[in-house]
């Protein structure tokens, strides 16, 4: 049976100018404590930006200025929900606003050499140096039923 494509945003802010990065700490859901860029599922009818947009406003309580796509990853459960996540990554070029916990997320900055890979999602030391480096990305990640992953592929993409 054809898996359904669950489309999803991901937004993340690298202060570059100050060497550090802003992610938020899952308050709930299956990803608690695990910290991340900010984002979620795309509502019917809504624009990647659009929807990536509002999450970022909902979970950190910042508006972003200019948002350039980045790339594009494929996340596959072996058997959970018959589902493909596809999460549209967005980096921001700039934040209105100060970052404020929400109901969902906790905000804080991390230094680019401090990112705390191991309280995050297994791929995210695939395509988080990628990120940094100001490079754009596609990929697919396979994982099993208890969230451990069990293949990655990454590839770096020319900028649009
Ligand atoms: O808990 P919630 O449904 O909001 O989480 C979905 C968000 O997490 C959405 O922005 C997409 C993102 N996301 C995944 N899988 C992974 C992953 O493996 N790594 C990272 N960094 N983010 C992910 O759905």
């Amino acid at each position: 049976m054809e898996k359904k494509r669950v489309l999803m945003t991901l937004v993340l802010y690298h202060d570059s100018k100050n060497s550090r990065i802003l992610l938020g700490q899952h308050k709930r859901g299956p990803g608690k404590g695990k910290w991340n860029g900010f984002g979620g599922k795309v509502e019917d009818g809504e624009t990647l930006t659009r929807s990536a947009r509002r999450e970022l406003f909902e979970e950190a309580n910042i508006i972003a200025g200019d948002m350039e796509k980045v790339g594009v990853l494929e996340f596959e459960d072996v058997n959970f929900k018959k589902e493909i996540w596809e999460v549209h990554f967005f980096r921001i070029m700039k934040i209105y606003g100060d970052p404020r916990e929400s109901e969902e997320m906790r905000p804080r900055w991390f230094g680019v050499d401090f990112i705390p890979y191991k309280e995050m999602w297994d791929d995210d030391k695939y395509w988080m140096p990628l990120f940094l480096e100001g490079k754009n990305f596609s990929g697919k990640f396979l994982f099993d039923t208890e969230g451990s992953m069990i293949s990655h592929e990454i590839n770096i993409n020319k900028k649009l």
